[in-house]
């Protein structure tokens, strides 16, 4: 299954962001594959400052991935650059809807 969704960056905070992803943890990159995430890529409007986000994963558990440390972790340290709800830093994300596919 493929997720899809909108995340809301600061203005001005759009090289700072793409640094932190340059540099991104290994232990994330480990999280996001212990729970099956692949072709995850993150698509920056840089008139907007939005993020958009694309992921595939089967079976996802959402909850476990959300609640582990280092995600917990990842987020608060993601909170000054990006729209993020109180008080779990969970960045905003709306999800997209799939309108068109060609593969
Ligand atoms: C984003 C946001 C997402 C996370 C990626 C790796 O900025 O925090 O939740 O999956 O980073």
């Amino acid at each position: 299954m493929r997720y899809a969704s909108v995340m809301y960056l600061y203005k001005g905070r759009e090289d700072e962001y793409k640094k932190r992803h340059d540099e991104l943890w290994p232990e994330l990159a480990e999280h996001l594959k212990q729970h099956g995430i692949r072709n995850y890529y993150i698509h920056l409007d840089r008139n907007e400052s939005r993020l958009y986000a694309t992921f595939d994963a089967d079976d996802l558990d959402a909850k476990a991935l959300a609640d582990h440390p280092v995600m917990q972790r990842w987020w608060e340290y993601m909170a000054d650059i990006m729209a993020t709800k109180t008080p779990s830093f969970e960045p905003v994300a709306d999800a997209l809807e799939e309108v068109f596919r060609f593969n």
